[in-house]
């Protein structure tokens, strides 16, 4: 708009001054004459002569000034030397004009360059209204787009809807309602209420300003006040209700990933339920049929919400414990990418403009990330789950290959086990490992495309963003 204004502004003003020299019009900080005492101006005798004997007041002098236009202006044309044949003509013109030119004698111009500067300013005034038509979406409204910021580098062209461009905008400061510092951490185990045998859970959505480093914080989305949301554990067999009220300033759902349901709990927004507005609550209940690892995470606006935070983990143990696969520890690791630039966290998206400067393991990036501790001899179940919404994780285990005994919550059957030190974790993918401590000392676990383990293109202490420790007890050289 403002460039509209600029280009306007420039455009207009040598019009003007052309016209205020050609006596068309009086200029800027000029004195507009009061027609009622024209008569006493001494332009013309031929307006004093006639004054007596009109005396109808301004209208009627006007009229009067009019009529009497054509006289002086064929004098000051002639004066001027230029052909008589155009003098007629170009006093009809000034006629319109007048009352302005009244103080400053005929305006000196000639009908063509009328016509052309007429012709001119309707074809700019025709090209201001279709050029940036040709170059921007002049159908986005104010109601529609108001206030959302876009992400620096996103690509905008004429196609980009309004829709599009709130599925990227910034998260708006405005709608955090509380802010976490490093002592919150996310994923906290839910313990449910029975009510009639059936285990209930409450979730609600919500913005929230949440720590991911010393010096960073993120705008996220978060069920329940973190990043991930809480873990949700249950056994196979069980009864499950998650009561969930949404918060959050757009419509959202739940979807359980990987789970057999009804239809109707699937979560799938507009598909299987109308989302849920902001103050609802949507109650999901079914039976755990499945065990395994498995996680939660927003259906509607997916890529956006799942993307700022909203997703956690469902871990379901078998109904005959004797199923589990045993391991001395056990750590669920979480997987995110984030997008922060000047103080705004916009959704991580592998297009332009949406790549991310940040990743967390359970909404931390390291050096703030957990530390497991064992022993020599011990077995560790690494539960990876690919709650990143758009980029491939491959997790390596320093220290000695794992054994992957479990994928997508399916444990997989001796013959199908396999040894590795780096697994492939995408979007949606769960993968159960066991990771025996070989040697004491510090093992890290970290993602292999190694921009991921920097935070904000920096290493610190060693790395950044989805890496962690295992502190195995005992001395480093052996
Ligand atoms: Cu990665």
């Amino acid at each position: 708009m403002s460039i509209g204004i600029i280009a306007g502004f420039a455009l207009a003003y040598p019009v003007n001054v052309w016209m205020v020299s050609r006596g068309m019009k009086h200029g800027l900080m000029t004195v507009r004459p009061d027609s009622s005492d024209s008569g006493e101006h001494n332009h013309s005798s031929s307006h004093a002569s006639h004054q007596g004997s009109h005396g109808h007041g301004d209208m009627a002098q006007m009229n009067h000034d009019l009529a009497e236009q054509p006289s002086d202006h064929t004098s000051s044309q002639a004066k001027d030397g230029k052909a008589p044949a155009h003098s007629h003509t170009n006093s009809q013109h000034a006629g319109q004009h007048g009352e302005h030119h009244a103080g400053h004698g005929a305006p000196s111009v000639t009908r063509a360059q009328l016509t052309a500067v007429t012709f001119f300013s309707l074809f700019l005034l025709a090209a201001g209204m279709t050029l940036p038509a040709a170059f921007f979406n002049l159908r986005l409204s104010a109601e529609e787009v108001g206030g959302i910021i876009m992400p620096p580098g996103m690509i905008m062209t004429q196609e980009t809807s309004a829709e599009a461009m709130r599925d990227m905008a910034a998260v708006d400061p405005r709608d955090v309602s509380a802010k976490y510092d490093l002592s919150q951490r996310g994923a906290h185990i839910l313990e449910p209420r029975l009510e009639n045998g059936v285990k209930v859970f409450d979730l609600d959505t919500s913005v929230i300003r949440w720590q991911i480093l010393p010096k960073t914080f993120v705008n996220a989305y978060a069920f329940n006040g973190q990043v991930p949301g809480p873990t949700l554990r249950f056994r196979q067999g069980d009864r499950v209700r998650i009561n969930v009220t949404n918060r959050l300033p757009e419509t959202t759902t739940v979807h359980w990933h990987g789970l057999v349901l009804p239809n109707v709990m699937d979560g799938a927004a507009h598909v299987t339920q109308e989302p849920i507005k902001n103050g609802d609550i949507y109650r999901y209940e079914f039976t755990a049929v499945q065990s395994g690892t498995y996680f939660y995470h927003s259906h509607d606006h997916v890529d956006r919400q799942q993307t700022l935070g909203l997703y956690g983990a469902l871990i379901i143990d078998p109904a005959n414990p004797a199923d589990t696969i045993p391991a001395d520890h056990e750590y669920t690791l979480q997987l995110q990418e984030w997008l922060v630039r000047d103080g705004l966290t916009y959704p991580a998206m592998p297009m332009e403009g949406g790549m991310p400067n940040y990743f967390t393991i359970n909404g931390r990036a390291y050096p703030s990330t957990d530390t497991i501790k064992m022993k020599v001899g011990e077995t560790l179940k690494v539960r990876f789950i690919g709650s990143s919404s758009g980029f491939i994780h491959p997790m390596h285990i320093h220290g000695g290959p794992f054994v992957v005994v479990a994928r997508d919550g399916e444990t997989l059957p001796p013959s199908a086990r396999f040894k590795a030190d780096t697994i492939n974790v995408g979007p949606g993918q769960r993968y159960d490992v066991i990771w025996t401590a070989l040697k004491p000392g510090k093992w890290m676990i970290h993602c292999h495309i190694l921009h991921h383990t920097t935070n904000n293109n920096v290493e610190h202490d060693g790395g950044g963003g989805l890496m962690m420790h295992i502190e195995v007890e005992g001395d480093p050289t052996t």
